[in-house]
């Protein structure tokens, strides 16, 4: 069975907690909860991770080489900076999907780029929590 690795970084941990304006009233639990139906349904399996450390989400990457057909992730604000987590990505060769669940091109000037866009297969931002199971569907179709 194909795997997939749904990865998020800083600050994530945190949703359902605060900033239901911005973020919505779902919990990290609760976004797993529906990727790992939607996985059952696509007869796929997913590993979730989740860290506010660069470095750990660079080690979590480099695991990943060679063991998932693709990955969705949500690198909260480094997405706008990390060319480690960049590179990381790159090294690994595997097909990824960009998530954002804010409408990042509608906020501040410094969430309009993204440092990971250009070697993503392509990118979801601002249609919430929900993006994460189109994400999930998106590169399954392209990978499995
Ligand atoms: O819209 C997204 O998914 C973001 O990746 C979320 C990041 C932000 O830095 C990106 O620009 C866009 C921040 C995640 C913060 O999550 C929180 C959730 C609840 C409460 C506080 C923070």
């Amino acid at each position: 069975m194909s795997k997939y690795l749904i990865v998020n970084g800083p600050n994530l941990n945190m949703l359902g907690v605060r900033d239901p304006k911005v973020y919505g009233t779902e919990s990290l639990a609760d976004i797993e909860r529906s990727l790992f139906k939607a996985a059952e349904e696509l007869g796929v399996s997913v590993d979730f991770y989740q860290s506010n450390h660069e470095g750990e989400l660079i080690d979590r990457l480099h695991q990943a080489y060679g063991a998932y057909a693709g990955i969705v992730v949500n690198a909260g604000a480094f997405t706008h900076y990390s060319y480690a987590i960049r590179d990381a990505l790159a090294t690994i060769q595997i097909p990824f999907v960009e998530v954002h669940i804010s409408n990042i091109h509608a906020r501040e000037d410094f969430r309009h780029h993204s440092v990971l866009a250009p070697i993503a297969v392509g990118q979801i931002a601002g249609l919430g929590t929900y993006g994460y199971e189109l994400a999930l569907r998106a590169i399954v179709k392209k990978t499995k």
